[in-house]
């Protein structure tokens, strides 16, 4: 999506007081930042975080449902989640080319996957135990996905937020994807609503926790909103996304796992919302850490897909040094 040419012209930047005032300002005006502008060291490394780990959730992400294609039930079902799939893999791309022109190497971004050292979404580390979990997880977690990407439609650095333009509306079709399935579960057999609550009953907390720990524990929420790279807290869009799905699970005829749900009418300034019980945060931490069900089956697949495909990176490297020598004959003949 981006030239490699745009990466980092001006990587080192003179923070004097007046830069940073003057940096700010062009952020508080809505002015993009784009990749060649100079830009604080400390608003690249947060940029370069977020949308690295950003673009290591979506290709990890394409693991857990990549696991059912071969067992989707119809052709339709199984085209339909191979395109997902495959869209995951694309939005992978765009993000890591959008890190890219901060001046990092995709082979970086890499590397820090595959040694534990960038984190990914927590959600992943989960396993897929059934085929209603491919319902539950278009349902809820790009449900979730949504809810958090559509503000980042509106990040401070360009190239993250055109990225997002496009991936808000394919993660829009996976939602529906996802709702249509669990649809279709739940107008079935009393086996397969049965399927659909118990996959609702696994992915329901681990959605949650995929807003990220508490406004109190959030430790990079302050700067990266008045960076305007966050434009919501993780609180505030936890809250938004239970009060959106609530309703959605009661229109299936399912139940949300939480027996403290309630409708609070004071919320969200009087215009009423949910109250909800306690996160585990013990279980966020650990899966985040590395500790959950899946991390190590998560980090050995993307080892052996690193692995396997170096082949195919040497023959376009190949390629790339054959049709520059080419190039460079004609230019002297
Ligand atoms: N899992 O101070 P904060 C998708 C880390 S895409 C793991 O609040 P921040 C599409 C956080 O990195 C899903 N780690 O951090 C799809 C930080 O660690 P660090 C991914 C988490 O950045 C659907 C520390 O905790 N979406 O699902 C998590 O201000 C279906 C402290 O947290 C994005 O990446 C977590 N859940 O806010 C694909 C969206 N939460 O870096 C396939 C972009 C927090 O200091 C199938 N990212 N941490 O070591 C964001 O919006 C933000 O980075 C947050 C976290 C909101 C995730």
């Amino acid at each position: 999506m981006y030239s490699q040419g745009l990466n980092g012209q001006n990587l080192d930047v003179n923070e004097t007081p007046e830069f940073l005032a003057a940096f700010q300002a062009r952020i508080d005006a809505d002015e993009k930042i784009e990749p060649n502008d100079p830009m604080p060291a400390a608003y690249r490394k947060t940029l370069i975080r977020q949308i690295g780990q950003h673009a290591h959730s979506e290709i990890v992400g394409m693991l857990p449902e990549a696991n059912w294609i071969t067992r989707a039930p119809t052709l339709r079902r199984k085209t339909a989640l191979l395109a997902k799939v495959q869209d995951e893999g694309g939005h992978g791309l765009y993000l890591y080319s959008a890190a890219e022109t901060l001046g990092v190497s995709r082979e970086a971004m890499t590397e820090e996957l595959l040694s534990g050292k960038a984190k990914y979404s927590s959600i992943f580390n989960y396993p897929t135990l059934s085929w209603a979990d491919m319902g539950a997880i278009g349902w809820l977690v790009d449900g979730a996905a949504i809810m958090n990407q559509v503000p980042l439609c509106r990040c401070s650095y360009g190239p993250y937020a055109r990225a997002m333009i496009r991936v808000c509306k394919e993660e829009s079709f996976h939602q529906r994807q996802g709702y249509e399935l669990m649809i279709s579960l739940c107008n079935g057999t009393a086996a397969q609503k049965a399927m659909a609550q118990d996959s609702l009953n696994r992915w329901w907390w681990p959605s949650l926790m995929m807003f990220g720990p508490s406004d109190s524990d959030s430790q990079h929420s302050d700067q990266s909103t008045a960076w305007k790279i966050k434009r919501f807290t993780n609180d505030e869009l936890r809250q938004k996304f239970v009060d959106a799905t609530v309703k959605q699970a009661d229109h299936l005829g399912l139940s949300i796992p939480d027996p403290d749900l309630v409708w609070n009418e004071t919320k969200n300034d009087g215009q009423g919302g949910y109250d909800f019980g306690d996160i585990d945060w013990d279980e966020f931490w650990k899966v985040v850490k590395g500790h959950g069900p899946m991390n190590k089956d998560r980090i050995a697949a993307r080892k052996q897909a690193w692995e396997e495909g170096a082949w195919v990176r040497e023959a376009a490297l190949a390629y790339a040094e054959k049709q520059k020598q080419q190039t460079a004959q004609q230019v002297t003949a």
